[in-house]
């Protein structure tokens, strides 16, 4: 556990803390107790809680012993609002070192300035956030999916249905099936938001292109990204969504808002897309019963799944059958490469959206483990590699400088498309994978 973390969760603890000690109802506990400091071990198993009580020290020994006998409780709201796998067990120690008033309001002081800090919200905690606010843009993140759009535009929607202004920000990444969806919710050109809001981005830097202005006065990020760095003032992070329009349909339902068909296409957009139609491992039950909901509110389940994947240009379909014809199935019909050079993409007329996922076009082949996908970019060899459960693929791509997910990773070689080709079957012969 690193420092830095352990600073994190002192930080958290003592935020949250020091809201539950209004809530304690013990007369021992009175309104001029503060905590001073948290100090948790590294193993997260205990933490130490230093309180400050204005008065005597009769009044002192009298609170601690009230936090004692409170401590059960507070450790377990603070475990539900902080969502910590382990919340540490709580000893209250009463701080000496503060003895008089203007200490006091010094930690007042502090305690209302730490309001502007960082803080996560479950989905009720966004709910109530956002009745608050009004005058909303929202933000997607570079290299748009339908995951980002679907959920900004269903956010706009439940937000506008609760009588607000809102709007998505332009990202010049938007293709044509994005741009269609979002249209209607785009921010006209001088609107000055009083709330900025982000959808489905785990990182500033992966906000969308022009959206630089806004990053560092984000109110609140919603996301479901494992990897979810905390860059906005509230955070709404829910790793176990298969997809961000997930909790935007729990959102729904907390701001009381009814899932219009309009609504329901757009969180359909979101959860179908994110997890392939429901056929990506972060597929959960709950998906599908939100899916089926969504289908029940009339979303346009037929339509969007042509749209977003079944439905193929002529660019795209003569891209596949290229690739596909030219299948180098090898290592005893264990990997399959397919390349794509520059000259094949013009001689087709292929735009950036029919490039798009061929990746995933190499593992289709039946007994294939690895199906590694490389086309020519920037006059390098881009490698994208897909396996099952026997390859890591990170670990392969590391070899060259890469990286990635065991199931999913990929690497650049400064080279032609064929010689990438010859110098990752070496490799795969010489750590003799098959
Ligand atoms: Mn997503």
């Amino acid at each position: 556990m690193g420092s830095v973390r352990i600073g994190r969760v002192n930080d958290e603890l003592m935020r949250v803390l020091s809201e539950l000690l209004r809530t304690v109802r013990d007369p021992r506990v009175s309104g001029l107790v503060s905590i001073v400091r948290v100090e948790t071990a590294p193993d997260l198993g205990s933490a130490r809680v230093f309180v400050s009580v204005l008065g005597s020290g009769d009044n002192a020994r009298d609170c601690i012993k009230g936090l004692t006998a409170a401590s059960g409780y507070l450790r377990r709201e603070a475990a539900r609002k902080l969502r910590l796998r382990y919340t540490p067990e709580l000893t209250f120690i009463a701080d000496d070192s503060i003895v008089s008033g203007t200490h006091i309001m010094e930690l007042i002081d502090k305690t209302s300035r730490d309001d502007s800090k960082k803080r996560s919200l479950d989905v009720a905690g966004a709910a109530e956030f956002l009745k608050t606010r009004d005058d909303i843009l929202i933000l997607t993140h570079k290299s748009p999916d339908g995951d980002t759009v679907g959920s900004a535009v269903a956010l706009a929607a439940i937000l506008r249905a609760s009588g607000k202004e809102a709007y998505v920000f332009e990202n010049p990444e938007f293709n044509k099936k994005l741009r269609k969806l979002v249209k209607p919710y785009l921010a006209p050109e001088g609107f000055s938001p009083m709330c900025v809001a982000a959808v489905d981005c785990a990182d500033k830097k992966l906000l969308s292109k022009g959206s630089e202005e806004y990053a560092d006065d984000i109110a609140i990020a919603i996301d479901h990204h494992i990897t979810h760095r905390e860059y906005a003032s509230r955070t709404c992070v829910n790793a176990d969504a298969a997809a961000c329009g997930e909790i935007i349909y729990d959102l729904a339902s907390e701001m009381g808002v009814k899932l219009t068909k309009k609504l329901s296409d757009a969180l359909y957009v979101a959860i179908s897309t994110d997890t392939g139609r429901f056929l990506h491992s972060n597929t959960t039950p709950e998906t599908h019963r939100k899916a089926a909901e969504l289908i029940a509110r009339g979303a346009d389940f037929v339509r969007i799944n042509r749209e977003f994947f079944t439905e193929k240009t002529p660019a795209r379909i003569a891209l596949e059958a290229e690739l596909l014809g030219g299948m180098n199935i090898c290592f005893g019909g264990r990997v399959a490469i397919i390349k794509l050079s520059d000259e094949t993409v013009r001689r087709i007329g292929a735009t950036e959206d029919d490039l798009d996922g061929l990746s995933a076009l190499a593992r289709v082949a039946k007994g294939v483990s690895l199906g590694i996908y490389i086309h020519e970019k920037d006059g390098a060899a881009k490698v994208s590699l897909r396996s099952d459960e026997k390859v890591d693929s990170a670990a392969f791509c590391a070899h060259f400088g890469g990286g990635g997910h065991e199931r999913a990773a990929g690497c650049t070689l400064e080279v032609s498309v064929d010689d990438a080709e010859k110098l990752i079957c070496a490799k795969i012969e010489e750590l003799e994978l098959f």
